[in-house]
C-alpha cells in the first residue's frame, strides 16, 4: 500500500533546476528560428525562470552558462534572482566555442591552451562564490576525429590534471559535476564519453566530485536507469541534465520522446532515497526549444518530470518486493506497470492546489499575460549561444 500523504509531501518538496539558455533563441546548425519576446540579458532569462517557478512551484533554481550569461556583477545577479524568488544553481562552463579549442580544451596538446581552459574553470568557481552556487558543471567537447590524431592516454592525463586543479579550488559546500557524452563534436573518440570514465575521474578526485547524467548523451538503447542505480549505490550521482532524444543529442523536452524511460529513471531515484533535495542531486533540465514557445515548453517539461516522479512514488514497493523475491516475473512487472499506467494528473492538480497554485500551470501561464508582455517589451532577443 502506498502512503498517499507521503507521496504528496515528496511531490511538494521536489526541486527542478531550469537552464538559462533554454529561454533564449536556439536552433540546429541549419537554422535558428528567432522568436519574439525572448530574453536579451541574463536578468531577463532569470525573470523567465522565476515565471516558470511561479506557475509550477517546483522550479526555484536556474542554471547559468558562462560566458553566455556573462555579467559584470555576479553578486548583484544572485540577489536579483533571490528577489524574484529563485536561486542561481549550477555554473556551466564553456570551453567549446573558442577557436583555440579546435584540438581540445583541457586535453589540448598545447599547454598554453590547456592553461586558458583550466583558467576558465577557475573563473567559474569564482563566479560560484559570488552567486552562492553550489555546483560547478563541467562538460568537455574534447576528443579526436581521426585514429592516431592524438594520444588517447596522454589526453586522459591532461584531463585529470585540469580536473585536479579545479577540484582543489572548491571550498565550503561547493561540488564538481562531471558530465559525459558519447560523441559530438568529436566523432572518433571523446575524452569523457561515458559514465564509467566520468565515475573513474570523480573517484580519483574525491567526494566533492560526482557524475552528471545527461539523458541525451548515450548510445541508443542504453539502460540509463541501470547507470542511475549503480551510481547511487556508489554515492557518485550528483545531477541530471534532463531532455529527450530520438536520434542524437536532440535536446527535446524531457519526457516527450520516452516518458516510460523517465519513469524508470525516477523509480531508481525513489528506490535510492535520492528524491529529497537534502540528498543533493540536482535535477536540471538541459533543453533547447527551437520551434515551440519556450516558457510553456519548460513548464511542460517540469510537469513531465513531476508526472514521472508521481508514478515512481506510486509503485507498490511491498508488492514489488514480494513478487521479486518469490520469482513471480509477471506479477513484478505488473506491479511496476500499474504505477506507470496510473493517471497522476489529478493527484498533481491536487498537490498544486494545496500549494496555492493553479492546478494547470500551462493554461494559467497562458492566461497570465506574461507572454504578451515580454513580446511587447523585449525587442531584439538574443541567441542562447548554442546551435548557431
Ligand atoms: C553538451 C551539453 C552540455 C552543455 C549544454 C549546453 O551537449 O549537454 O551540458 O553545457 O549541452
Ligand atoms: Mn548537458
Ligand atoms: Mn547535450
Amino acid at each position: 500500500m502506498t502512503d498517499l500523504a507521503a507521496v504528496k509531501r515528496a511531490l511538494t518538496a521536489q526541486r527542478i533546476e531550469t537552464p538559462s539558455w533554454a529561454y533564449a533563441n536556439s536552433g540546429t546548425r541549419f537554422k535558428v528560428f528567432a522568436q519574439p519576446g525572448v530574453p536579451r540579458t541574463p536578468e531577463e532569462k532569470i525573470a523567465d525562470a522565476a515565471t516558470v517557478h511561479r506557475f509550477t512551484g517546483v522550479a526555484p533554481v536556474v542554471a547559468l552558462h558562462i560566458p553566455w550569461d556573462k555579467v559584470d556583477d555576479y553578486a548583484a545577479l544572485g540577489s536579483y534572482a533571490r528577489d524574484l524568488g529563485v536561486e542561481i544553481g549550477a555554473i556551466n562552463t564553456n570551453v567549446f566555442q573558442d577557436d583555440d579549442y579546435k584540438l581540445g580544451s583541457v586535453t589540448n596538446p598545447d599547454a598554453g591552451i590547456r592553461r586558458k581552459a583550466t583558467d576558465h574553470l577557475l573563473e567559474a568557481i569564482d563566479i560560484m562564490g559570488q552567486t552562492g552556487s553550489r555546483d560547478l558543471k563541467l562538460w568537455f567537447s574534447d576528443g579526436i576525429n581521426y585514429p592516431g590524431q592524438d594520444d588517447l592516454r596522454d589526453r586522459q592525463d591532461r584531463l585529470a590534471a585540469a580536473l585536479r586543479e579545479a577540484y582543489d579550488r572548491l571550498t565550503g559546500n561547493q561540488r564538481m559535476l562531471l558530465e559525459y557524452k558519447l560523441f559530438e563534436p568529436a566523432f572518433y573518440a571523446t575524452d569523457v564519453p561515458d559514465w564509467g570514465t566520468s565515475y573513474a575521474h570523480c573517484l580519483e578526485l574525491g567526494e566533492r566530485a560526482t557524475v552528471c547524467i545527461d539523458t541525451g548523451h548515450h548510445a541508443p538503447s542504453t539502460n540509463i536507469e541501470f547507470i542511475v542505480a549503480f551510481l547511487l549505490r556508489q554515492q557518485k550521482l550528483g545531477a541530471f541534465d534532463f531532455n529527450s532524444r530520438f536520434y542524437a543529442d536532440d535536446d527535446l523536452m524531457v519526457g516527450a520522446a520516452d516518458p516510460f524511460q523517465l519513469f524508470r529513471i525516477m523509480y531508481e531515484i525513489v528506490r535510492g532515497g535520492a528524491l529529497d533535495p537534502a540528498y543533493g542531486i540536482a535535477f536540471m533540465l538541459d533543453q533547447c526549444h527551437n520551434i515551440e514557445r519556450k516558457i510553456p515548453a519548460i513548464i511542460r517539461s517540469v510537469m513531465n518530470v513531476q508526472e514521472a516522479t508521481a508514478k515512481a512514488l506510486l509503485v507498490d514497493r511491498d508488492a514489488l518486493t514480494k513478487a521479486q523475491q518469490s520469482g513471480d516475473v509477471l506479477e513484478a512487472n505488473a506491479v511496476f506497470m500499474d504505477a506507470y499506467n496510473t493517471d497522476v494528473r489529478p493527484l498533481l492538480a491536487e498537490v498544486r492546489a494545496d500549494a496555492g497554485l493553479d492546478p494547470n500551470p500551462i493554461t494559467a501561464y497562458r492566461a497570465s499575460g506574461y507572454d504578451e508582455k515580454i513580446t511587447a517589451d523585449r525587442v531584439g532577443g538574443t541567441q542562447a549561444g548554442w546551435g548557431a
